[in-house]
């Protein structure tokens, strides 16, 4: 069992989210209002909807932490909906292709597929960028750095070859599409005006970059440590994600060898350097000290405002899928949500490597790893 895991709770209009985040070491001063920060970047993003409008997310620690510190003990965390109305909405009958609707209602035996969207809802990752921002400050503490950004939106493609984590950092910060790319931003908001005039949604490839990884987070020797394939499934796991690549990921299979693999050079300081990372930072499921690189694609929304065909489950007719309050995209977002479960992800691998019940004893192991890493 990994030190670190988690559970959440919580419907779309329920009265709550809330987390269970057990393993985190005792010690790590929680900055609330950096976690709250994560919250505000999720809620932004142009082409999202009028939930945005209504809500304020905003974690409340309801245990684990005492005088701002945590103790060892498992960290609840909530977040409160202020659009609670679950037992007032009405029932939905006419299932939106793409939308979890109709196999839920199969599988579960209800009547109305309000029971199952409530909880497939991408409201869900508002609790788990309160966890990823928990985890970020332990990542913080033993130098690891990470950003999420948006390289595509609809057919409209980013240019970020070159940029620095830091520069990536500020453009996608100040950019309405979380884009680090000025000419791209412009070209998506008009994608998204677009897509919105005719009824329709667009999706929107992700990347997350994470900077001062240990060489040596996951394993090679069991397929449930491999570290690649964890933050994979983790990434997969956010609402709407059909498709996950690290480094160079499905371009890799169509070139040679020769113009893939990452030539190791002598380094600095005794430690190796490598010519490229087309790995994206992962060789045998460990992490090889590069810069973590993977991406995410996001589909397009399932609720369109110019509904698809279905069938009305009560009545068994032919109708148009379910319209209700939704987004016209909301792949910005997804852009933070992709940061924070890669830092959950990463927390785990670190803590399953270096132990430790305490802050400074993980720092500690950390240290002297560090330090014997150099002989190479
Ligand atoms: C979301 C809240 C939802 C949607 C969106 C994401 O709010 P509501 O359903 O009340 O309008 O904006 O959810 C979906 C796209 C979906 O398919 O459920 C959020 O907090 O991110």
């Amino acid at each position: 069992m990994p030190q670190l895991r988690y559970f959440t709770a919580g419907e779309s209009h329920g009265q709550c989210l809330i987390a269970i985040v057990e393993g985190l070491p005792a010690g790590l001063k929680v900055d609330l209002d950096a976690i709250n920060r994560d919250l505000a970047r999720r809620q932004k993003g142009y082409g999202r909807g009028g939930r945005m409008k209504i809500e304020t997310d905003q974690a409340e620690i309801l245990s684990g932490v005492r005088r701002g510190e945590t103790i060892g003990s498992p960290l609840t965390l909530m977040v409160k909906n202020r659009d609670f109305k679950i037992d007032e909405l009405p029932p939905v009958t006419k299932p939106r292709p793409g939308h979890a609707d109709l196999a839920g209602v199969i599988k579960y035996d209800r009547e109305d597929a309000r029971d199952i969207l409530e909880r497939a809802s991408a409201r869900e990752t508002t609790i788990r960028v309160a966890v990823g921002g928990a985890c970020k400050l332990l990542l913080t503490e033993v130098g690891i750095d990470l950003v999420g950004h948006l390289v595509s939106l609809g057919p409209v493609q980013a240019r970020v070859e070159g940029l620095s984590v830091q520069q990536i950092r500020e453009r996608s910060e100040s950019s309405e599409t979380r884009c680090a790319d000025p000419e791209a931003e412009k070209k998506m908001i008009e994608a998204i005006d677009a897509a919105r005039a005719q009824g329709d949604t667009l999706g929107g490839v992700l990347e997350v970059v994470a900077m001062g990884v240990p060489i040596g987070l996951g394993s090679h020797v069991q397929w449930d440590r491999k570290l690649d394939a964890n933050i994979a499934r983790a990434l997969m796991s956010i609402q709407a994600i059909k498709g996950v690549e690290t480094g160079l990921g499905f371009e890799t299979a169509r070139r040679f060898g020769s113009q893939v693999h990452d030539e190791i050079l002598p380094g600095q300081e005794g430690v190796l350097s490598r010519a490229s990372n087309n790995a994206g930072g992962f060789e045998g499921g460990m992490t090889n000290g590069q810069p973590i690189v993977v991406r995410a694609a996001m589909k397009p929304l399932s609720t369109l405002m110019k509904p698809m065909r279905s069938v009305d489950i009560k009545t068994g007719e032919e109708v148009k899928a379910t319209v209700e309050r939704s987004d016209v995209c909301a792949a910005p977002a997804a852009a933070v949500i992709g940061e924070a479960v890669v830092a959950i992800e990463l927390a785990k691998a670190l803590l399953d490597k270096f132990g430790g019940d305490s802050l400074r004893e993980i720092k500690r192991n950390i240290a002297s790893y560090r330090e014997a890493c150099k002989r190479w």
